[in-house]
């Protein structure tokens, strides 16, 4: 049966097109095909996942050939591949969290505009992170190992199927595909002419003490707890004091690092009230917007949360449970303890024992690029500054590091970071929050057009209400002081 597959193979492939089915066939390195088949045009219901209790929601595809497989010891992933009109390139897409899934939105969106396209679980199926638990081999493979496995492969099916590799090959991601990004920069170089990391959870060990420090200021002590109307309270106050302040009165705070915002005028001169803070409250405000420090070394662990982000700050301060991924983060790979108590952390000792087990493995923080850039490699990193779930002056930090190891011109050259004013994590957010990174991207890679400013749209209830220029750090938009505020025709990027 094999044979007479490989057979048929082989004779499409004299036309340049392999049969899908006949992939099945495929023999590669610690590789098992599972299945290889054609999808039509139409909607796609992904399977299942075990033990969620949402059905998955159907995704439009072209017709493709859909390969899946297994790569040792346990990396699931798919490969899709249009069947008419393919661009003649590679797009990976990232996983979020602790992955586990395979990213089937993503990869639609990629086959959309002709790209053959892959994904993977990283090396796991279970929701949560409890499959670490004794696993080390499972957690190497989530750091790093799968995506660059599942790369190699994906090559190799795209070869199988069309008769020649990609000419080009690109990785998008955002949040965990941010670090996978990012690390396959600093591991792997050879593997992607570009790469779109967004919102990277690079710094992964340190960024699980940073998600957890707000966690701490207002969950411990039940005085210290910031209810949504102080938040808001905060948040009034810090673009009071911080909108305007960039030229243009239009809610959004461009560069929250340049206003100093100190929540102290807002405490309360007598009994609590709607329209102040208590001075445990306070306390608490003054926490989540320093950086998480060592209390031995007072050394920064991880940046704080920005002025203007206040109301998103209920996803890891808002109770009555911290953010779960740093909580089982704790528990299953560094402590191998499910009864570890979040209220324990110790900021010098617990972040001490994450360093020294997982550091080397899971960050992707080598600000040494230069087998990337020497490749002809072009990366666009972008960060909400609103994120709630990853302090975005963590991208600024790493983009930095690279700057001062490579040149600040010679990183400009191959590398760019766009902060967003306004948008949470990934997308959303009251500020213009969609914008098409891959098409910047593609000019950069295959034109040599440096991306010299995106422009981000908002909308409200599917209305474009609002266009901006993102800019590439450390420039911001500039108004040009005359027309809209909401066009971005009337801002330019400038270093201010
Ligand atoms: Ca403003």
């Amino acid at each position: 049966m094999l044979t007479i597959l490989a057979f048929a193979a082989n004779l499409a492939m004299t036309d340049g097109l392999a049969s899908c089915e006949g992939l099945q066939a495929l023999s590669l390195p610690d590789t098992t095909i599972l299945s290889a088949a054609l999808v039509p045009e139409g909607p796609f219901t992904p399977p299942a996942r075990t033990g969620a209790a949402a059905t998955p929601r159907p995704f439009t595809v072209p017709a493709a050939c859909r390969v899946v497989g297994r790569i040792a010891p346990a990396i699931g992933f798919e490969v899709w591949m249009p069947a008419a009109n393919w661009n003649g390139k590679f797009q990976a897409v990232g996983g979020g969290g602790f992955a586990g899934v395979i990213s089937y939105g993503a990869m639609a969106t990629a086959l959309a505009r002709g790209y053959a396209t892959a994904s993977t679980d990283t090396g796991h199926s279970t929701p949560g992170g409890s499959w670490a638990l004794g696993h080390p081999e499972l957690v190497t493979d989530f750091a790093y190992r799968a995506i660059h496995e599942m790369t190699v492969t994906a090559k190799a099916v795209v070869a199988a199927f069309y008769g020649n590799g990609p000419r080009l090959s690109y990785f998008v991601g955002c949040s965990t595909g941010g670090r996978q990004g990012l690390m396959e920069a600093q591991r792997f170089p050879h593997d992607y002419d570009g790469i779109v990391a967004g919102a990277p959870t690079n710094f992964w060990t340190h960024l699980m003490a940073g998600t957890l420090s707000p966690a701490a200021a207002t969950l411990k002590d039940p005085a210290s707890y910031l209810p949504a109307g102080k938040l808001s309270l905060l948040n009034k106050a810090a673009l009071a004091a911080c909108d305007a302040r960039d030229g243009t009165a239009d809610g959004l705070i461009e560069n929250p690092r340049a206003c100093a915002f100190d929540p102290g005028t807002l405490v309360c001169s007598g009994a609590d009230s709607e329209s102040c803070l208590t001075p445990p409250q306070l306390e608490a405000a003054r926490k989540i917007y320093a950086p998480a420090v060592n209390p031995r070394t007072k050394q920064e662990i991880f940046p704080g949360m920005p002025p203007g982000s206040e109301l998103t700050w209920t996803a890891v301060a808002g109770g009555p449970q911290p953010f779960s991924i740093p909580v089982e983060f704790y528990k299953y790979f560094v402590h191998a303890d499910p009864n570890w108590d979040w209220k324990t952390i110790d900021f010098d000792k617990d972040v001490a024992a994450a360093d020294e087990k997982l550091a080397a493995l899971m960050n992707a923080t080598d600000p040494n690029l230069a087998a990337f850039r020497s490749r002809g490699g072009k990366l666009i990193i972008y960060h909400g500054w609103n994120d709630q779930l990853i302090q975005a002056g963590n991208s600024i930090n790493y983009y930095n590091s690279v700057s001062k190891t490579m040149g600040a011109k010679e990183t400009d050259d191959f590398a760019r970071l766009f902060m967003v004013p306004g948008m949470l994590h990934c997308a959303g957010g009251p500020g213009p929050n969609t914008f098409d990174a891959l098409s910047a991207l593609e000019q950069w890679v295959e034109k040599g057009t440096k991306p010299a400013s995106m422009v981000a749209s908002h909308s409200t209830t599917g209305t474009v209400d609002r266009t901006r220029p993102l800019c590439p750090y450390p420039q911001v938009a500039a108004y040009k002081g005359s027309g809209s505020i909401d066009d971005a025709a009337n801002f330019v990027c400038a270093v201010k």
